[in-house]
């Protein structure tokens, strides 16, 4: 009989959670996720944007590129772009 072991394989699987940039808006602008999931925006405006947390993160999101990080704190997390401050989305992260 063969055992099959999943090593390092934690209970929850850790996804991408996908924002799309157009029209200046974030898209969806409330999303939730959980610890160690990747968050990632994907610009296809024609202009720059950042995901910035106060003396957190920046996230520079260029003009049809995108940016991910690592999320590794629960809690909500509320963000804005730089450039257009009435641009403003959140991200409820759940522990893992
Ligand atoms: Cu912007």
């Amino acid at each position: 009989m063969v055992f099959v072991l999943a090593v390092g394989c934690s209970a929850a699987r850790a996804e991408t959670i996908r924002v799309t940039i157009k029209g200046l808006g974030f898209s969806p602008a409330q999303t939730q996720a959980k610890v160690g999931d990747t968050i990632e925006w994907i610009n296809e405006d024609f202009v720059a944007h950042t995901a910035t947390v106060r003396g957190e993160w920046d996230m520079m999101v260029p003009v049809h590129k995108s940016a991910s990080l690592v999320l590794k704190r629960a809690g909500t997390v509320e963000y804005y772009c730089r450039f257009h401050p009435n641009m403003k989305g959140s991200i409820a992260v759940a522990p893992e």
